[in-house]
């Protein structure tokens, strides 16, 4: 008799296992339903899992006047603004930026031209931003990039190449928080609305 309670016991416990079993697989399935449906009604209002690059537009492209040009090839392009700032670079943070190339002839050169003037600061935000924008600033030496990048247009040969974009994800996420160091990831972290 005894047995056989015990017997009846386990059944139903194995039974309300399979229960809450299905019920956690039916919930999952109907939230990744909803996160799908979600991200597709996302996409079409044109908000997007994004990226963010660094720009600067570097003291010669300040004095050359090339400011608003260079603004409004990434507006065009239809990229978002989500960070502006104007200001003349401290050596440290110049040969902080550049301590990869610390061992180049060019260094100090580099150092003393970054610093000589104020520049402008910009975080563009987009999909595939950090690579649309290189392309877009072209070839680092001025013999090397294409006419229609933004170098290709205003640089000459020599040091001076009018503006700087981050190269890779982790140089933006670098970049960023040393230009910007109150810059809040958190805060827009998830999602940004393209301009119309
Ligand atoms: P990038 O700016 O296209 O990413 P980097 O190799 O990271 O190119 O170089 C950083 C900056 O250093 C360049 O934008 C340019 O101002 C300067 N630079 C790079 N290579 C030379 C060189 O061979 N001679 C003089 N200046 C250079
Ligand atoms: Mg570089």
């Amino acid at each position: 008799m005894v047995n056989k309670l015990f017997l009846i016991d386990g059944v139903r416990k194995f039974l309300l296992y399979l229960i809450a079993r299905m019920l956690i697989s039916f919930f999952t399935l109907i939230v990744g339903l909803l996160r799908h449906q979600y991200n597709k009604g996302i996409k079409k209002k044109g908000v997007y899992q994004m990226e963010r690059t660094l720009v600067i537009i570097k003291p010669d492209g300040v004095r050359r006047h090339l400011i608003g040009r260079i603004i409004q090839r990434f507006e065009e392009k239809g990229l978002a603004i989500t960070e502006m700032k104007f200001a003349t670079m401290t050596k440290e943070l110049a040969q902080e930026h550049y301590h990869h190339l610390s061992g180049r002839s060019f260094f100090d050169e580099l150092i003393d031209y970054m610093t000589s003037g104020p520049v402008v600061y910009l975080v563009l935000a987009g999909e595939d931003v950090i690579d649309i924008v290189r392309k877009m600033v072209g070839a680092t030496k001025a013999v090397d990039a294409v006419p229609g990048t933004i170098r290709g247009d205003y640089a000459l040969p020599g040091t001076e190449n009018i503006i700087h974009a981050s190269d890779s994800r982790d140089a933006a996420t670098n970049e960023i928080n040393r230009f910007f160091p109150l810059f809040d990831t958190k805060k827009q972290k998830s999602e940004i609305v393209h301009p119309e």
